[in-house]
């Protein structure tokens, strides 16, 4: 099946979102004539939580010239049911049970720091701002597991810009929301919350980085960081905060969670380098969900397959030192 490099893949991957968008508006048309006139499996699956999971919101978009062409895209359901958001518990299968109670109405993203004004954007202006692409990005776990997600949103550069950051502004840094009556699962580790990464300015202002507001044309799920996220395609998936509720310009490399953590374990880069080893995990492979077992395993690709559009970033910088 999907063997070798991304250029070399088959374009008929492309058409598996118009395959997922059709199997859907066929399912509501057949709920619409009568679930009984249909087969047993076929109810079933209409009438399954995660049918009903799917139903989102539906978010206008306009095609991007940043997207991942050439690979299949990993189902909505299995982009949906393994999770991290340790929020929500640490296990693949927890934020979809636990995440719904995370409330994403009023949803406000505060901006702090070395900026001209601090403010305030509610969720309806951002979703306003500019107008929302549809992009495909790889997805690289630091855990070796990939997959491919369709995501909705716009570069964090346009967001960045109506920030107004001051030029003494070096870094960005984000902080996810945190309530501990909402998200009680956080006493089960020892991470410190709220959740925050960040990022160097110049990483932060290059048009792959996305302020994602939805998956497969709808708004995000819950368990994958509703109402508004960062997504980072050429870093671990740790890199990409769920859940924003503030951004913050800064002089200085902010602490990340899982620098302080375990920062042998955890750089602040975090850039997806096959060359380059997690001390539990090797980075030279990646598991692709959802993938038959024997198309499972590939090669894992420098900068994540953006070597192209990021690689200019670090020339001179030893990517073994700032892991
Ligand atoms: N707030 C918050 N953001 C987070 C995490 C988390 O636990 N909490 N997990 C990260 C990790 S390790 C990954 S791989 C991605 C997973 O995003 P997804 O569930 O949408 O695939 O979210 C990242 N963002
Ligand atoms: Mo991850």
């Amino acid at each position: 099946m999907l063997i070798g490099k991304p250029s070399d893949l088959p374009s008929s991957a492309i058409t598996s979102k118009d395959q997922y968008l059709n199997r859907r508006r066929f399912l509501r048309g057949a709920a619409a004539a009568g679930a009984a006139a249909l087969g047993a499996s076929r109810v079933a699956d209409i009438l399954s939580p995660r049918t009903a999971a799917r139903a989102g919101t539906k978010l206008q978009t306009v095609k991007s010239p940043l997207t991942t062409t050439g690979e299949q895209l990993t189902s909505y359901d299995d982009i949906t049911h393994y999770n991290n958001f340790y929020e929500f518990g640490v296990d693949k299968g927890d934020p979809v049970k636990n995440a719904g109670i995370l409330p994403t109405r009023p949803w406000t993203v505060r901006v702090e720091g070395l900026v001209k004004q601090p403010k305030t954007f509610d969720i309806e202006t951002l979703l306003k701002l500019r107008p929302l692409e549809d992009r495909i990005y790889r997805h690289r776990c630091v855990e070796a597991w990939s997959m491919v997600i369709p995501w909705v949103g716009y570069s964090l550069s346009e967001f960045i810009g109506q920030c107004e950051p001051l030029s003494k502004a070096k870094y960005v840094q984000f902080l996810s929301y945190y309530d501990k009556h909402v998200e009680k699962w956080t006493n089960e580790s020892s991470i410190f919350w709220p959740y925050t990464e960040g990022l160097r300015m110049d990483e932060a202002m290059n048009p792959l980085a996305l302020l994602t507001f939805g998956l497969y044309g709808e708004v995000l799920p819950n368990q994958d960081g509703a109402p508004v996220r960062i997504v980072v395609p050429w870093k671990y998936g740790f890199k990409s905060a769920k859940s924003i509720v503030a951004v913050r310009f800064l002089e200085k490399q902010p602490p990340t969670t899982w620098s302080q953590q375990n920062a042998q374990e955890y750089g602040f880069y975090s850039n997806v380098n096959p060359s380059v080893d997690h001390p539990r995990w090797s980075q030279k492979t990646e598991r692709r969900i959802g993938q038959p077992f024997y198309a499972q395993r590939r090669m894992t690709l420098m900068f994540n397959g953006y070597a192209d559009q990021v690689a200019g970033l670090y020339k001179g910088m030893d990517l073994r030192a700032n892991y």
